[in-house]
């Protein structure tokens, strides 16, 4: 028995074990009740008692060698197989597809809008959305006691007089205007401040673009001409527009323009509430004080200048009843943009 346990031993210790088969041969021989051990504990019932503590021994040991090596193989094979990812990670399985991010309608409008300018010469300027009264109010004509003015249409900052959040982007203008010398071609597209109940239709925080050209001999034909063709480019040649005469302190004469109603084709409809227009923006011409005000001498130059709300335009197109949605964030209102491409 001594010869047989030496010689198990040493077939132990021999044994290559390098795959989840041959470790399953190994168990069943060497650690399996069923195995080898089965048998030499049987045959130690036939050994007389005094070997039987030597014989006790040897066997212990021959488990013991056989159970550390098991412990041993079961761990490398382990590593092996996480090396090889083979038994949990499929390669062939197409990856998880991420959500995919959208434009927002607002910026898609804005990115269409300054590009449709930008083909006849206009660049795009930016500024300050927290302005003083200058450049917000006094250089573009307003009165001084001009209800515009007012702390319930302007939001001020620090309760200063001086500063408060823009109320266009004329200001921008402004700006451009003091630092350039004409011709002068620029859009200003940006975030405005209106201190407004927010319902549906208005929203205390808005966008616009404003357009300003300033050259000599810039007249109302040239303001009339850029208007169609911009109508044209957004909504289509079929749109008509008109001019109706209307005021505003940084224009003279002033004009807002409506087109014909996209939904109804001019029949009446919900939209252009049953008269067949709609309202898209204002323009006139510079008035000549707010020139003099930015250092541009109105007897050689003159110019004109447009502005209109990139919600407003987004609503009309896309025919959104409520403003508020812009700025809600809801993924089921978002995703209505993703394939619009601008
Ligand atoms: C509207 C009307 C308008 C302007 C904006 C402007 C700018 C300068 C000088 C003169 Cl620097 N005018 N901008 C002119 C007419 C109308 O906006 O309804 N906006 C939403």
């Amino acid at each position: 028995m001594r010869d047989q346990i030496s010689k198990l031993i040493k077939e132990i210790k021999e044994t290559a074990v390098t795959g989840q088969e041959e470790l399953e041969k190994y168990r069943l021989r060497f650690i399996s009740r069923k195995g080898v051990m089965n048998t030499l504990f049987e045959e130690m019932k036939k050994v007389p008692n005094e070997k039987k503590k030597e014989m006790g021994q040897m066997l212990n040991e021959l488990k013991q060698t056989a159970q550390e090596k098991f412990k041993t193989l079961i761990v490398s094979l382990e590593v092996e197989k996480k090396d090889t990812g083979a038994d949990f990670m499929d390669l062939t399985l197409p990856p998880s597809s991420s959500e995919l991010g959208s434009i927002h309608p607002i910026t898609q409008t804005r990115n269409r809008i300054v590009s449709i300018f930008e083909k006849i010469g206009f660049n795009v300027s930016e500024g300050p959305e927290i302005e003083d009264d200058w450049h917000n109010f006094s250089a573009l004509n307003f009165p001084p006691n001009h209800p515009a003015r007012e702390m319930q249409d302007t939001f001020f900052v620090e309760k200063d007089p001086d500063i408060a959040l823009r109320t266009h982007t004329s200001s921008v203008q402004v700006r451009v205007m003091e630092n350039q010398k004409p011709p002068i071609r620029t859009l200003s597209p940006g975030r405005v401040f209106r201190n407004e109940a927010i319902s549906a239709r208005s929203h205390c925080i808005f966008h616009q673009v404003e357009g300003l050209y300033v050259n000599e001999n810039v007249s109302f034909a040239d303001l009339k001409q850029t208007i169609y063709y911009f109508v044209t480019e957004m909504f289509g040649k079929n749109t008509e527009v008109r001019f109706r005469p209307s005021y505003f302190p940084f224009t003279e004469p002033s004009a807002e323009v409506d087109i014909s109603c996209f939904i109804c084709g001019g029949e009446g409809c919900n939209i252009c509430k049953h008269s067949g227009w709609v309202e898209i923006m204002g323009c006139g011409m510079v008035d000549p004080n707010v020139l003099t005000n930015c250092g541009i001498d109105p007897e050689k130059y003159t110019g004109f200048a447009f502005g209109m709300g990139i919600e407003r335009i987004t609503m009309l197109k896309y025919q959104i009843s409520d403003i508020r949605l812009f700025t809600e964030n809801d993924i089921r209102f978002l995703k209505q943009f993703q394939r619009l491409n601008y």
